[in-house]
């Protein structure tokens, strides 16, 4: 069990991390190094030594980010790859086991609300689709929440239409030289690579995306056959479509000795495909956390595990999905799903 903390920015100390029950790791990454440049060693000595001091490991990094000149196949991608095996060979040297990754063109999650009440007062993120549709970010200058704002307007327009240009066909093609690239390093050093999918899992704008449904994480999976090369299965970003059967993928990957990292969160998918994150419980949601649990518990599923976004409770502000109250009470709610499921099977 994992928690994933910002570093000293986060107003969330690793003290009381510590003191939700099962608590063992920390997710954590260095903040304030641009993607593309090598993390300083002392940057990682300090997580891994503030880790320790409260009684927990550091051995998962979420994300080393792949720079967008990779993602694009340009002049650099091979030197930034260089530097990207770097980042790798260092996390290990500090103790890392897992690093997680996405593979997503200029944004990372999409949403276009992070504070939506519930009728309960607690407040989620959401993407509502007609108001996405409804955006162009070709002509306007938008700022969804969670967007790297470092952008210009004309920058996110000639990275969306570069991305349009590449589609999906470049982006495998330049995937494929990554992973060539950095899979037998990971290897070496003994860290599992965890692609995290897209979210959510199709594309938006037309920028292409490919991490998002069965056939093509077998085919991602395929391109280096190796436990080094695995997934960060985030239940919630594949669960915001309705042609992904998540823990039907759960168990086919956990299976296959294919999940390095599985992030547990609950999603409701709406009528129109719009979503809302919601509270973790299965009767929450989307998503049957209990069938989730259980097909980990029954192909002896031994990665990490950690509760995703939470809403935000009991007053609690911060950094959007990420406050501490929800998110310790998803990790309750999972840990009581694993003992039930492991005990079941002793009986
Ligand atoms: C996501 C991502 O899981 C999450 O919290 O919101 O930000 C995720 O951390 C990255 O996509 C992993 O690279
Ligand atoms: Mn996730």
């Amino acid at each position: 069990m994992s928690f994933r903390w910002y570093g000293a920015d986060d107003p969330i100390p690793l003290q009381y991390i510590r003191q939700i029950p099962n608590m063992r790791s920390v997710v954590s990454a260095v903040y304030d190094v641009r993607p593309g440049e090598v993390w300083p060693r002392e940057s990682l000595a300090e997580i891994k030594r503030q880790a320790e001091d409260n009684g927990l490991i550091f051995d998962i990094v979420e994300s080393v980010p792949v720079h967008e000149n990779i993602k694009l196949g340009a002049e650099d991608a091979e030197a930034l790859t260089d530097v990207y095996c770097e980042n790798i060979r260092r996390c290990a040297e500090y103790g890392v086991k897992c690093i997680t990754y996405n593979f997503m063109p200029v944004f990372d999650w999409t949403r276009t609300q992070l504070d939506k009440a519930a009728d309960d007062g607690s407040t989620s993120l959401v993407m509502y689709k007609e108001q996405i549709e409804n955006l162009d970010p070709l002509t306007e200058d938008i700022h969804l929440p969670g967007w790297d704002s470092s952008y210009t307007r004309d920058e996110v327009r000639s990275l969306i239409e570069a991305y349009s240009e590449l589609g999906e066909d470049g982006l495998w093609t330049n995937l494929e030289r990554f992973l060539k690239r950095i899979i037998p390093v990971a290897e070496e050093c003994g860290v599992r690579m965890a692609i995290h999918p897209d979210d959510p899992p199709y594309s938006i704008f037309k920028i292409p995306r490919i991490i998002t449904n069965e056939e093509n994480i077998d085919r991602l999976l395929g391109i280096v056959d190796s436990p080094a090369n695995s997934l960060c299965l985030c239940t919630g970003s594949l669960g915001s479509a309705a042609f992904n059967d998540v823990h039907k993928l759960v168990r086919k990957y956990s299976a296959m000795d294919r999940i390095a990292f599985m992030h547990i969160r609950q999603v409701k998918l709406l009528e129109d495909g719009s979503f809302e994150e919601r509270g973790h419980l299965s009767k929450n949601g989307s998503l049957d956390m209990y069938k989730i649990v259980k097909a980990l518990a029954d192909t002896g599923f031994d990665g990490y595990v950690r509760p995703d976004h939470g809403r935000m409770i009991w007053g609690e502000s911060g950094k959007p999905g990420y406050g501490l109250y929800d998110r310790a009470l998803g990790a309750a709610y999972i840990n009581g799903l694993f003992e039930a499921c492991e005990k079941a099977k002793e009986e």
